[in-house]
């Protein structure tokens, strides 16, 4: 037995103790229920402004997992289109995430304010301003518009990878140079527009895991209201470590949420097992943690058309059973397995989480649960490491 999955720290224990004081089990599965529905009912729209050709759908695409040419999924790139609507792309995972490709900015006569109407800009939870030289008035115009409105947005010079390229074939060479080189320019530019203290993310909408954004992701995030962090977080691409182990933290976190919802409205009895469990949960949970960590075989297969790594290599370097086959079947089998380890921790609950050390069987299964659904979380986090790993082409 892995007794690190064991252990429940202090902070957990003070949790669960807190979420069931002064209440049944039944009602305290009640609020959690409730939790996780309302959940999966937060929306979160994301907007994607910028010159004509600055790369907005491109980013739209990336921001997604996607390339530029999967048919009936990714935005239209490189052709100039200019259209007054703003057009909605859904993640490919998560269908409350929606990513809206907005008209081009910068006719000679923008108005800032008649745009930001146009598009209906109370929709949004912030906005992405993309420039892929320096910013003009325009997209200073409607940052004050925007900032006017109450809303946030964040400024992204694309096609960063472009200009690497061109400055390689120089002699002395300094990447970091570039890049500082290029920020300066662009918030020079602004500040110049009397745009107080900006930030710019220097981003390639090809190369999504270089340059800034992965920090742009951070900012995000940090700046979004708690209840909307969860949602934007799972949806990210899975570009880089640092965002698999915080989605791996924010999944661990509703571990023993789930596992007293199953415990508490159990209603199939496991044979071999003195525990009932609602394993119809247990397997959509698993589930939204491999499409959160992007190993179903769909988003395998944008990762390696994205980095051109064939998906054959990918799928190589997993080791989870679970990738395979996720099914109440292999759900009720795992609880079988891990039945051992989970009385163990059972009388760990009994002595400090007095509801749930009561109920005897309801007891067992939610320690059997809470422990098998770590090991799954484990198993997956790791394997997504390990995939990313090779995507990267980084050694294993
Ligand atoms: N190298 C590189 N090329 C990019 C990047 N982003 C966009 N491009 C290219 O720039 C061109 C325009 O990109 P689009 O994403 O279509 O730009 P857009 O802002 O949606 O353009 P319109 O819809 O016409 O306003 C395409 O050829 C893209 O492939 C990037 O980060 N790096
Ligand atoms: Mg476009």
């Amino acid at each position: 037995m892995d007794d690190e999955t064991c252990i429940i720290d202090d902070a957990e224990v003070q949790e669960i103790r807190e979420a069931l004081e002064n209440q049944t089990l039944a009602s305290a599965a009640t609020k959690i229920q409730d939790y996780f529905e309302r959940l999966e009912l937060v929306e979160l729209n994301i907007a994607v402004t910028g010159e004509s050709g600055s790369g907005k759908s491109s980013f739209v695409n990336a921001f997604r997992g996607l390339g530029d040419d999967i048919d009936g999924l990714s935005a239209p790139t490189g052709v100039v289109e200019t259209t007054m609507e703003p057009t909605m792309y859904l993640h490919p995972k998560y269908s409350n995430v929606k990513v809206w490709d907005l008209p081009g900015i910068g006719t000679p006569n923008f108005k800032a304010d008649e745009y930001l109407e146009q598009v209906k800009f109370q929709r949004y939870d912030f906005f992405i301003i993309i420039a892929s030289e320096r910013f003009k008035s325009s997209n200073v115009q409607l940052a004050m518009e925007i900032q006017q409105m109450k809303k946030k947005f964040y400024f992204v010079r694309s096609k960063i990878d472009d200009n690497i390229r061109a400055e390689k074939r120089k002699k002395g060479f300094d990447q970091q140079k570039t890049l500082d080189q290029i920020r300066q320019d662009c918030i020079k530019g602004l500040v110049e527009s009397n745009v107080a203290s900006p930030t710019v993310f220097l981003i390639s909408s090809h190369e999504l895991q270089l340059f800034d954004f992965p920090l742009l992701e951070e900012t995000m995030e940090r700046e979004l209201p708690k209840h909307k962090q969860h949602v934007l977080l799972l949806s990210l691409p899975n570009m880089t470590l640092a965002i698999n182990q915080r989605k791996k933290e924010a999944l661990q976190a509703n571990i023993w949420k789930m596992a007293l919802l199953s415990a508490a409205v159990a209603a199939v009895p496991i044979p071999g097992l003195s525990a009932a469990v609602d394993v119809g949960i247990l397997v959509k949970e698993i589930t939204r943690y491999y499409e959160a960590f992007g190993l179903d075989e769909e988003s395998l297969q944008n990762l390696s058309n994205n980095t051109d790594v064939p998906v054959e290599e990918l799928k190589a370097v997993l080791k989870s059973p679970l990738n395979k086959e996720i099914s109440a079947d292999v759900v009720i089998k795992l609880l079988t397995k891990m039945a051992g380890a989970g009385v163990m921790v059972l009388e760990y609950f009994i002595s400090n989480i007095p509801v749930v050390g009561s109920m005897a069987a309801g007891g067992i299964s939610f320690a059997t649960t809470r422990y098998m659904l770590q090991k799954c979380l484990d198993e997956l986090a790791e394997d997504a490491q390990n995939v990313l790993m090779r995507a990267l082409q980084t050694e294993v």
